[in-house]
């Protein structure tokens, strides 16, 4: 015996609710992370200076340290630092910005930020 159709006007609406159960379930189970990576480079330079980012987003974010001293990066708005690497090394950290806004990054080794190991995190 078929099952008879729901009304037309039920019908689109129930579409709806399924499609967003199932986009909410798919956010819930997380979303692959952003992943960005800044090299600490010889002459207190970070490459790219700018990085950018989604709001609201996982990022994995990746110092690697092509110079020769130790270097971090550490945004201090939002409370994430790497701990200071030396060369070749790397250090991942993982972090969520819910407010967009531009996060100043610095490196923390005495000097370094001066010289110009500055940059800047936009969250959009
Ligand atoms: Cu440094």
């Amino acid at each position: 015996m078929p099952i008879p159709p729901w009304p037309h006007r039920v019908r689109p609406l129930a579409l709806m609710l399924l499609m967003a159960a199932t986009l909410g379930g798919l956010a819930a189970a997380g979303q692959a992370p952003v992943e960005v990576s800044v090299t600490a480079q010889p002459g207190f330079r970070f490459e790219p200076e700018r990085i950018e980012v989604p709001a609201g987003t996982e990022v994995k974010l990746t110092l690697e340290n092509a110079a020769v001293m130790g270097h971090n990066l550490n945004i201090p708005a939002l409370d994430v630092a790497t701990p200071i690497i030396t060369g070749d090394e790397t250090s991942t950290v993982r972090f969520t910005v819910d407010e967009a806004g531009t996060y100043a990054f610095r490196c923390d080794v005495a000097g370094h930020a001066e010289a110009g190991m500055v940059g800047e995190l936009r969250v959009r």
